[in-house]
């Protein structure tokens, strides 16, 4: 029988999918973001249900869900590695590369993501995209001399613009540093050569490109599937 959900439906699905597969006595990294919170939502479910994990939130946001459901918070400092990491994404491609931090997060989502020995990344449908660069590509620098970086950014053919909050703010990461949204044309279609040169810049700390780094891909489909890669 056929059915028809939502693209919110998706996420749900996938989270929930991610959460079932979490292992007892495990440390798991927390994503951030939409589809995350979904995920987040049922390990507090299963935690009060018995499931014995410690958790690492990627940002403050992740650290309330969790807190506030009481999963078990382990200060990242404290480790070195983490079994299993799930999180969401803006884009993803065939060969499961990714651009990430539509939300802001991608510097803590990275190290968490190189932390772990398993990334297990979960979408809805749209996400699915044959090359990446539909959507901006999230660019993290420092505030000092971040007109000159812009600039930089600019004469290699990096066009984009700096985010701001809903009140026309700049947007300030929980590192307290920028966002440069990058407008990837057709031509920039070489994701690691872009990230390498992006990040040449001093004053780069870090791309949304998240390139050999998803294990697993958990997509849920509007029909209600639930394929995992
Ligand atoms: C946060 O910085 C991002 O990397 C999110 O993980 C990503 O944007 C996916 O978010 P949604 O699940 O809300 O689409």
């Amino acid at each position: 029988m056929m059915f028809f959900m939502d693209l919110t439906n998706c996420k749900k699905l996938a989270g929930e999918k991610a959460a079932s597969l979490i292992k007892p006595n495990t440390i798991v990294g927390l994503g951030t973001g939409s589809t995350a919170t979904f995920f987040i939502q049922k390990l507090v479910e299963l935690c009060q249900n018995g499931l014995k994990i410690q958790a690492v939130p990627t940002s403050e946001n992740s650290f309330r869900l969790a807190a506030a459901g009481n999963i078990p918070l382990i200060e990242i400092n404290t480790i070195t590695a983490i079994d299993t990491y799930v999180d969401g994404a803006d884009e993803i491609d065939p060969h499961k590369q990714i651009i990430k931090g539509g939300g802001g997060a991608l510097l803590r989502e990275k190290i968490v993501a190189t932390m772990s020995k398993e990334t297990i990344i979960i979408v809805d449908e749209s996400k699915q995209v044959k090359r990446l660069g539909n959507r901006p590509l999230p660019v993290e620098i420092l505030p000092f001399g971040h007109t000159a970086i812009l600039q930089q950014l600019q004469l290699l053919g990096y066009t984009g613009v700096l985010r701001h909050t809903p009140n026309k703010e700049l947007f300030v990461t929980e590192n307290n540093n920028l966002i440069y949204d990058v407008h990837l044309t057709t031509t920039q279609n070489n994701p690691l050569f872009h990230h390498q040169q992006i990040t040449s810049i001093p004053g780069v700390v870090d791309t949304g490109f998240f390139l050999g780094l998803a294990d697993r891909v958990i997509t849920a489909f509007l029909d209600g599937q639930v394929i995992i890669n």
